[in-house]
């Protein structure tokens, strides 16, 4: 049984003000043709579909259109969307019922029975081929949530089919290059461990950079996003496929990683800093037809000159290259007598959502954590600020 992984998409994502569907539309061509060519049974779509809880209408219906055309591309395969922190849970679940005519499953939120206990409605159970345990971000308790849910699997699972679990959060020991930690309280991770047993994959969502967790066992794994999100993703993207027929087989040497071609790459230039002057004429020189996205990495004592990203522009006028910004080297005007310098990089990406900031801002200030009721009150407020912006641009 094949199980393609996909996750991260971050749909109407924009860098520096750049539209990026183009460059969706690039990559997820690619895999529109990967499902056409190897036919997999399952696709997980594991969170981060959208960059932001609200994405406006045209993103929605570029959303709706790859969509139909993964279904289209081999319409037997079963699909499975968990939501990710960038995700309004509520939203993706707007159009479940729809989507269930095309064999797509949606699970945006966790659910819970009358007892306050996980719901089985997050275990698709793919008759004869394998169960799918599907569950989105949570803040919830890992243990209340994963655990349970494979224990129950393991009741009804008398054929032994593979057991696919789903998670949307960042694992203990992953490499997180690429994701801003410098947010207030940094990155909440997970240990491996708090997920359980009795899954054959770990499907994971959060961590853009692709990346087994755990390599001793290699069953738990970040397929990653699909474009650069931020500078500093400037590593190859891909997708993986996994071929599994039983419960307790080891996938390790029946999975194949897919990398992806980006339409653009992401490029911070050059390698060691250099003086503003310096990167303006780098930028001159750079080659007409070089479509990336550049940022200049430049030497800086205290500022940068007057009007200096307009002077950036200019050198790159004409040219296929997006300029976006600066990655400024400070070097600490050296006061002590030794000739070490500190040198500090500064970089200008904040990778944090809004809900992110005011989680860690409430457990830093109630030392407690928010409870669910506040979290989809500040949600609905979140929401409702994007749909007044939504509905004054057309
Ligand atoms: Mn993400």
């Amino acid at each position: 049984m094949k199980i393609l992984h996909t996750s991260d998409w971050h749909l109407g994502h924009m860098l520096y003000n750049y539209d990026r569907t183009d460059e969706h539309k690039h990559v997820l061509d690619q895999i529109i043709a990967i499902v056409k060519e190897q036919k997999p049974d399952v696709m997980l779509l594991t969170g981060d579909v959208f960059h932001t809880t609200n994405p406006s209408a045209s993103v929605h219906r570029f959303y709706n259109d790859i969509m139909l055309d993964l279904h289209d591309a081999h319409p037997s395969m079963r699909i499975v969307v968990t939501a990710g922190n960038h995700d309004g849970g509520r939203r993706l679940e707007e159009t479940q019922r729809l989507w269930e005519h095309f064999s797509v499953d949606v699970i945006g939120n966790i659910k819970r029975d009358e007892d306050g206990n996980i719901s089985d409605q997050h275990i698709i159970e793919i008759k004869d081929k394998c169960f799918i345990v599907a569950v989105p971000h949570t803040y919830a308790k890992t243990e209340d949530v994963f655990n349970p849910l494979l224990q129950e699997v393991e009741k009804h699972n008398t054929n032994n089919l593979p057991v696919i679990m789903t998670a949307h959060m960042a694992v203990a020991g992953s490499d997180i290059k690429g994701h801003n930690t410098n947010i207030i309280g940094g990155m909440d991770t997970r240990s491996l461990s708090e997920f359980g047993t009795g899954y054959d994959y770990l499907a994971l969502g959060h961590i853009h950079r692709p990346q087994w967790i755990d390599n001793s066992e290699s069953h738990a794994r970040y397929s990653g996003s699909i474009i650069p999100v931020s500078f500093d993703e400037d590593y190859e993207h891909s997708v993986t496929m996994i071929d599994i027929s039983r419960h307790g087989e080891k996938i390790e040497s029946n999975t194949t990683i897919i990398p992806l071609t980006p339409l653009r790459e992401v490029k911070t230039i050059p390698d060691e800093a250099v003086t503003f002057e310096e990167g303006l004429e780098i930028l001159q020189n750079l080659d007409k037809d070089d479509n990336s996205y550049i940022r200049l990495k430049v030497k800086v004592k205290d500022f940068l000159p007057a009007n200096s990203d307009a002077k950036a522009r200019l050198a790159v006028e004409g040219k296929e290259c997006r300029y976006c910004t600066f990655l400024q080297v400070h070097e600490t005007s050296d006061t002590t007598p030794s000739d070490h310098r500190s040198i500090v990089i500064r970089s200008h990406h904040e990778q944090a959502t809004p809900l992110e900031v005011a989680l860690n801002y409430y457990k830093q200030t109630f030392g407690t954590d928010m409870d669910q009721e506040l979290i989809d009150l500040f949600n609905i407020a979140e929401n409702t600020k994007d749909d007044e912006i939504t509905e004054t641009d057309n």
